[in-house]
């Protein structure tokens, strides 16, 4: 399984958000509602409280908040976050990154505004993190472009098949929230449909596509990258104990991936590296130098 969530999961209070007023909602209207709303700033305060390890309001190095052991940030991340410049990040920083997160999580088409129908899944912020960890897969197609997001689960064979059987015209699958799938051996399969039918993909402005998320960005045959995207890579893993990392290098368990990578493309090390790079439940964020050299993307940054 590859699959890991960033935002913990913390139980909360169920408080529903008013209904809004039928118009679509851009970030700033959704900062500002989200800021008031005292469900969703509980649940990110606790996970503040959470990683602030020395308890002084700030996240930084001292409490391991950056980098792939730590809770989501790689440096380039902090940096932004941390808008002050203080070289830590505080809880006002920290919640308006969570809501800017949520935001363009929620966005499933991509045109930097939320319908109410997007919105209704933070209606209730503790239900939206369960969402966040475990919506499946789904498609938004305009024009030659389909819309992804969503993990991908033992359905994705037959969602592809379907996909390219309704929308034969799709050309571009743009990734958007990605975090990850739960069948390996299901996806692999819905690759080979994918390549055959033939698709380019980029990741959309904020996207953020993880693990086997960035096994599926790989089936394009171009390959692009909007503004402020992050790929997360890890460890695959198959039950609590075993992990991919574990397992001798000539272990033919390897080879399912190893042949795919070979298939797309992307070299055999970017395999290995994954199995380096962070354990099945952290995750490590590639930079852009990394991204070209293993071939996730086959052009720089737009
Ligand atoms: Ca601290
Ligand atoms: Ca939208």
């Amino acid at each position: 399984m590859k699959y890991c969530i960033l935002i913990t999961v913390i139980a909360a209070s169920l408080v529903s958000i008013e209904p809004s007023s039928g118009a679509d909602t851009d970030l700033a209207a959704f900062t500002k509602e989200m800021s008031n709303h005292s469900g969703f700033r509980k649940i990110i305060q606790q996970d503040f409280t959470k990683w602030d390890g020395n308890d002084d309001g700030r996240l930084d190095d001292e409490d391991g908040a950056i980098g792939p052991k730590g809770l989501f940030l790689t440096r380039s991340t902090f940096n932004r976050v941390d808008e002050s410049k203080s070289n830590s990040v505080s809880l006002v920083e920290f919640l308006e990154y969570q809501i800017r997160e949520a935001f363009y999580a929620l966005d499933l088409n991509r045109n930097d505004s939320l319908s109410d129908k997007e919105k209704k899944h933070i209606k209730k912020p503790a239900e939206f993190f369960k969402w966040l960890k475990k919506s499946q897969l789904s498609f938004i197609v305009e024009g030659d472009k389909a819309y992804l997001n969503g993990t991908t689960n033992g359905k994705v064979v037959k969602q592809f098949q379907e996909l390219f059987k309704k929308h034969p015209e799709v050309k571009t699958l743009v990734f958007g929230w990605m975090p990850g799938s739960d069948d390996d051996e299901k996806l692999l399969k819905a690759l080979e449909i994918i390549k055959k039918h033939g698709v380019t993909t980029h990741a959309a402005d904020h996207a953020r596509i993880q693990s086997g998320g960035v096994d599926l960005f790989t089936v394009g045959t171009e390959r692009t990258i909007g503004e402020d995207v992050e790929f997360g890579v890890h460890s695959w893993s198959a039950g609590r104990k075993k992990e991919g990392r574990n397992l001798d290098r000539t272990n033919r368990q390897h080879k399912p991936y190893l042949d795919y990578y070979n298939s797309v493309d992307v070299p055999a090390d970017f395999y290995w590296f994954t199995l380096k790079a962070a354990v099945a439940d952290a995750m490590h964020v590639m930079t852009e130098e990394e991204l070209l050299k293993y071939r996730i993307i086959t052009a720089s940054a737009e």
